[in-house]
């Protein structure tokens, strides 16, 4: 290849076509940093003020009620419109202001929108007001990271994936010296309130830190982020408040389209299984809203899995007249033979292929690693708070870790006392994979939450699922159908009576069946053979004829499969335009509840489930929605995850579509193809698909 000089490279360089085709920023980017999102109406107005609602009604927990005294009978707020306000409130919506953003935990899609929202509303109300952003996540509260955030930064993230801005990190301001140093900073810097865009643990901060900073002035307000979709809110009377955070609905878009994909590819070269862990630290949002996008053959939802009894065991206890316990509660191994049984009921119709979606946090709803993860929290929390190297410090391989809990069930024969690790746990434990005990001693977040993206969970059940298909197989249950036309063009061509074969082969030849089974008995071409011998169709000593032995080796499955992780990528991703316009009303929001003197409440928009003309921006109360829940061994409060709901129309409709999107019949595959995220043309859905079926929970009445 000749070497091009470098005044040729400088000129092709400059070229308007390479230029156009290079430059960071190409026309989709461009159509995203030029779009508006529209407001939602009461932002049309000049002012925007608040009103408390009445008619909602929250459960009030006695600890949050001693810990956030000022904050617990905040009401939900009413954002409305005004052109003409009363003076004072004109000049309290006018003065100017200085507010801190940040973004804490993981990424979410919409996040730069939210701050382009704030800015807009903020310099609207007063071109003096500055918004600053802490870098990094509340490590920037801490240590007084800050940029001035300008149009012009601003305007180039409009619309855009990520947290890039001012970045994100997972500390928590969890104790009294980072709390004083957060507080020094803000006083420093002159804010009058910060915006924690988080997801439950950020705005349980939230709430802390707005009853802690309320002496010096300073408000709060939280912004519903995370793509697990866990937080929604609910009244006690079940009336909807946050149908969803920010981030969900383009994280499950970006997963299905690649997913979707999959089910194309899967289907049309027919020989992979293809395992799809989507992220979900807990909750199973994520694979439901998968699962109705795309169709995939089988979607576990822990949630569903949790709720599991094996009734045919809890009957024959109840014939014994004894209680069997082990009854309740899925089991891993019970798990893979779910799984097992589509495969093999797939492969029978000539399908040894298809999709299976796992959601990552569904080891959480496994009653035995259930109670593993909670006893190793303890011992993580109770090593950690009486020694003064932590525990992944001074135990920093696995056999060390191992070795210590060893220790801890010889200490609790020993000591004959009810210990957390008894000599029963260490056996269990020993008994599970190497890579598996490692993941389960993986050192928590800052807010004491077990780590789950970071555990192979595919690779734990797929092994389940491979070593139970083994058995399957040697036993004859596990076989691909043959189609009933195929089998018969192959004996004719080879100058062979199907039907002299047929009986003997299939264990269904003389039903009508479209897809034949080979006989239980025929596990290999030695079985085959015996089969045929018996049978009187061939001698011992003669080879068994080729048409026949091919038919065979089709019906022998090879069981391959393609892991992927479906998390970071569609975390990343650019926001759908449901987001983008989220987002960016939650910033509006944002500074009409900073504006008109709210604190310790989160942003959110009401009627997200329906058309956008009937979105009603709001603030809801955070301290009335905390529980005490354990966390790094000890009761702490904070807000409650929102699990899937295993009564609510979304689940009901993925559980009775079960079946058909398994097509474990000759009829074709179901899949559905949603596509990628489509920002312009009018083709793309405007809200996740799981709000517009829960949206119909009035109209029908699941549980007369
Ligand atoms: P947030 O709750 O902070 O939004 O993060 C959620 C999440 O995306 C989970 O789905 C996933 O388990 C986790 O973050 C991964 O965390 P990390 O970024 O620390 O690997």
């Amino acid at each position: 290849m000749p070497v091009v000089p470098d005044q040729s490279i400088r000129t092709i360089l400059n070229h308007p076509n390479v230029k156009a085709v290079i430059g960071d920023i190409n026309q989709e980017q461009q159509e995203r940093l030029n779009y508006k999102p529209p407001i939602c109406s009461v932002f049309t107005n000049k002012y925007a003020i608040l009103e408390n609602v009445d008619g909602y009604r929250f459960e009030i927990d006695k600890e949050t009620e001693k810990q956030l005294p000022s904050l617990i009978h905040n009401r939900v707020q009413k954002v409305l419109g005004t052109d003409s306000p009363g003076a004072d409130i004109k000049e309290r919506y006018t003065k100017p202001r200085k507010i801190g953003i940040v973004f804490s935990g993981g990424p979410a899609p919409g996040g730069h929108n939210v701050i382009a929202g704030l800015f807009d509303a903020a310099t609207k109300a007063n071109p003096q007001n500055v918004i600053y952003g802490f870098l990094l996540g509340p490590d920037g509260i801490i240590e007084n990271e800050t940029i001035k955030l300008t149009k012009e930064l601003i305007d180039r993230y409009r619309n855009l994936g990520g947290f890039t801005m001012i970045k994100t990190g997972r500390t928590k301001i969890d104790t009294q010296a980072k709390m004083a140093l957060s507080r020094q900073n803000c006083k420093n810097l002159g804010l009058d309130a910060i915006v924690i865009v988080g997801g439950d643990d950020s705005n349980t901060n939230a709430a802390f830190l707005a009853q802690e900073m309320l002496a010096d002035g300073v408000q709060v307000i939280g912004v519903p982020k995370t793509i697990d979709g866990d937080i929604q809110v609910r009244d006690a009377d079940g009336q909807v408040l946050c149908a969803i955070s920010f981030g969900f609905h383009t994280a499950a878009r970006s997963f299905a389209k690649e997913i979707s994909n999959l089910c194309t590819d899967s289907s049309s070269d027919v020989k992979y299984w293809h395992i799809c862990k989507v992220m979900g630290r807990v909750a199973s949002h994520l694979a439901l809203e998968v699962a109705l996008q795309t169709h995939a053959n089988m979607t576990l939802i822990g949630e569903d899995l949790a709720d599991y009894v094996d009734p045919k065991r809890i009957e024959e206890a109840e014939k014994a007249g004894t209680i069997d316990y082990t009854a309740y509660g899925m089991t891993l191994r019970h798990l893979s033979r779910v799984i097992c049984d589509g495969i093999v009921r797939r492969a029978a119709v000539g399908k040894n292929y298809g999709v299976v979606v796992i959601p990552e946090g569904v080891l959480e709803f496994i009653n035995e690693i259930q109670i593993f993860i909670t006893k190793l929290n303890v011992i993580i929390a109770e090593y950690n708070e009486t020694h003064d190297a932590t525990f992944h410090k001074t135990f920093p391989l696995l056999e060390d870790k191992l070795d210590y809990l060893r220790r801890l069930a010889r200490r609790s024969r020993e000591e004959n006392s009810i210990p957390v690790w008894n000599t029963r746990d260490d056996d269990l434990f020993n008994d599970i994979p190497e890579f598996f005990q490692e993941g389960l001693l993986m050192e928590r977040d800052s807010h004491g939450n077990f780590p789950f993206s970071q555990v192979e969970t595919d690779k734990i059940i797929m092994g389940l699922v491979k070593d139970y298909l083994h058995i399957l197989k040697d036993k004859g249950l596990y076989k691909i159908g043959i189609h009933r036309d195929y089998y018969a063009k192959i004996m004719k061509s080879n100058s062979l009576n199907p039907d002299t074969y047929g009986p003997i082969l299939f264990k269904n030849y003389h039903n009508q069946e479209e897809f034949l089974h080979v006989d239980q008995a025929i596990i290999s071409v030695k079985t085959l053979k015996q089969a045929l011998v018996n049978g009187q169709l061939m001698k011992e000593n003669e080879k068994i004829p080729a048409a026949v032995e091919k038919v065979y080796k089709k019906s022998v499955p090879d069981f391959k499969t393609q892991i992927h992780f479906y998390g970071y990528d569609g975390r990343g991703s650019d926001p759908s335009q449901f987001d983008c316009n989220y987002t960016y009303n939650l910033g509006l929001t944002v500074f009409a509840l900073i504006a008109n003197g709210a604190t310790g409440q989160m942003a959110a928009i009401k009627n997200l489930e329906k058309d956008f003309s009937q979105w009603e921006p709001i603030g809801i109360p955070i301290a009335p929605l905390m529980r005490l829940e354990e966390r790094k061994a000890k009761l702490t409060l904070v807000l409650e995850k929102s699990l899937v709901d295993t009564d609510s129309i979304a689940f009901q409709v993925v559980k009775a579509m079960r079946e058909k999107w398994l097509a474990a019949s000759p009829e074709e595959d179901h899949y559905r193809k949603p596509g990628p995220i489509r920002f312009t043309g009018k083709s793309e859905e405007d809200r996740p698909i799981t709000l517009v079926l829960n949206a119909l929970t009035d109209e029908f009445d699941l549980n007369p």
